[in-house]
């Protein structure tokens, strides 16, 4: 039997892209409740509308986009925002854990709403509307065997950090967000036992995610950033195993699989140096405590001193992880200069960036590459320089799916792609002998995308009817690949045909 006892089959979700609910029970605002739908496939943006330093408007197009110093980013009262209802879990959950119950779920992930919990982020006391939301979800969670993986922070910094402190970039909000994460250790106690501090911190300087202005232009600010997330990162590790040492406390990076674009030795070290800074930089300080020898040089050779407070290097030691968390949804070759000047123009999409296109992987419908295989070679990687037990988080496949007539949704893709991913993590466990225990793929029940903010882009097994405009009635349904997903998690991976 390949997968082992116990292994956490689960589904994964955000707050910002599933819950809803952005004003009700005392929630404050986020930076993602001012960001607008945009549309993927034609190339489309995302937006934010920010109000300048001198009073005027304007638009910035783009999830990563820069925002620039002073701008405060607002919620349009004639413009729709997405993430404002996204999937409705704050007035759906009991019905949505029981569908999951049904599924044959073992683990569900969810993130924390900061700002249902301190609506500016940095209130001195919390919002006790918000912390009982999540008691009733863990609760019911419990009633049916499901464990809860809490990310603590996924994308969603208080939009008042962000506008009045320049989000992550200020100390002031690694203050805040202490407070805030020792609030959820203390308040879930006993309910919670897995977590992740920071999702996706390898992609997360920028406005959308941290609330970072001129991020592209002001090197030194992105950096700030950057060391001040891990300093959050560590300082939850340490308060949680304090709050209960049983706490299981994990890391959570874009797990981007890379390749030399070709045997070119020029190529095979750009993608040693391109992989150093997309992801092993994350992980090698959250395992090891300490930055990199290449991080060090790389900072002293680009002149930026990163302010440090008393206490922030011992802390980083003492807050490595206890697991690896990651997700995977598509590889990029990577390649020297002179090969990327040659190959311009064969670009294609994938999670949170762009990449060559790889010859041999066919793409889903947004042009992300799908590699299978790259999943086995990550789990092995990861496993060979870590050794320490790893969980997928977030994998799958966003696909436009055709309600039929009788109300069926036919969704053959999305089975197959689950299928030769959980094969190899199938291979990766049982010929290579990673430490793999848990699964939960991403939006197994349909919800916002955050890089596009469509809803037609979907990855649920459970269809939620809702479109791009806000309409539709969000009851819930199930697709084909609920039934192929419950099979797979109730022969616990052995029947994955
Ligand atoms: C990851 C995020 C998720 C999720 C997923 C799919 O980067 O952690 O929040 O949205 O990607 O991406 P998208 O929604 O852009 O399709």
């Amino acid at each position: 039997m390949p997968f082992p006892k116990g292994f956490l089959w689960g589904g994964a979700t955000a707050a910002n892209q599933y819950e809803g609910g952005y004003l009700s029970g005392g929630k404050g605002l986020a930076v993602a409740d001012t960001l607008t739908g945009g549309d993927g496939i034609h190339g489309i943006p995302r937006k934010f509308i920010v109000e300048m330093p001198d009073g005027s408007r304007k638009e910035i197009f783009g999830s990563h986009a820069e925002v620039p110093g002073g701008a405060k980013a607002i919620v349009d009262p004639d413009t729709y925002y997405p993430s404002h209802v996204a999937t409705d879990f704050y007035h759906h959950w009991k019905e949505d854990i029981a569908l999951f119950a049904e599924m044959g779920m073992k683990c569900f992930r969810l993130s924390i709403n900061w700002t249902r919990i301190y609506p500016n982020g940095d209130d001195e006391t919390p919002n006790e509307e918000g912390i009982q939301f999540y008691i009733n979800i863990f609760k019911e969670c419990q009633k049916y065997g499901i464990e809860p993986l809490v990310t603590i922070y996924h994308f969603d910094c208080p939009l008042h950090l962000a506008n009045e402190y320049d989000g992550m970039v200020s100390r002031h909000t690694v203050d805040a967000f202490t407070r805030y994460a020792r609030t959820c250790f203390e308040r879930f106690k006993g309910l919670v036992h897995y977590w992740l501090t920071i999702n996706e911190i390898n992609i997360n300087t920028n406005f959308m995610m941290n609330g970072v202005h001129d991020h592209i232009s002001n090197q030194q600010n992105a950096e700030q950033a950057r060391w001040n997330l891990f300093i959050c990162s560590a300082r939850a590790v340490v308060i949680g195993h304090e709050v209960d040492p049983t706490n299981k406390i994990g890391l959570m990076i874009a797990q981007m699989g890379s390749y030399p674009y070709s045997c070119n030795p020029e190529d095979v070290m750009a993608e040693v140096e391109g992989a150093r800074d997309l992801k092993w930089l994350y992980g090698d300080v959250q395992c090891r405590g300490y930055y990199p020898s290449y991080k060090v040089k790389q900072l002293e050779r680009d002149g930026i001193v990163i302010k440090k407070e008393e206490g922030d290097d011992e802390v980083l030691k003492e807050g490595v992880v206890d697991f690896y968390s990651f997700s995977y949804y598509n590889s990029f070759p990577m390649a020297c200069k002179e090969t990327l000047d040659r190959e311009v123009g064969n670009m294609t999409d994938g999670n949170q960036m762009r990449g060559l296109k790889n010859p041999y992987l066919k793409a889903s419908e947004w042009g992300w590459p799908i590699d299978p295989t790259g999943l086995r070679i990550t789990l092995n990687q990861i496993w060979d320089r870590y050794q320490l037990p790893m969980i997928i988080v977030e994998n799958g496949l966003g696909a436009l799916d055709t309600v039929e007539e009788d109300g069926s949704i036919n969704d053959d893709y999305r089975i197959d792609y689950m299928r030769t991913h959980i094969k190899a993590m199938k291979q990766a466990i049982e010929i290579d002998g990673v430490d793999l225990f848990g699964y939960t793929p991403w939006g197994h029940i349909d919800l916002v995308s955050a890089g596009t903010g469509e809803m037609r882009k979907r990855y649920g097994f459970i269809y939620v009817n809702m479109d791009d405009d806000g309409n539709g009635d969000l009851s819930r349904s199930k697709k084909k690949s609920f039934y192929y997903m419950k099979k797979v998690y109730e022969s616990n991976g052995e029947d994955i045909e």
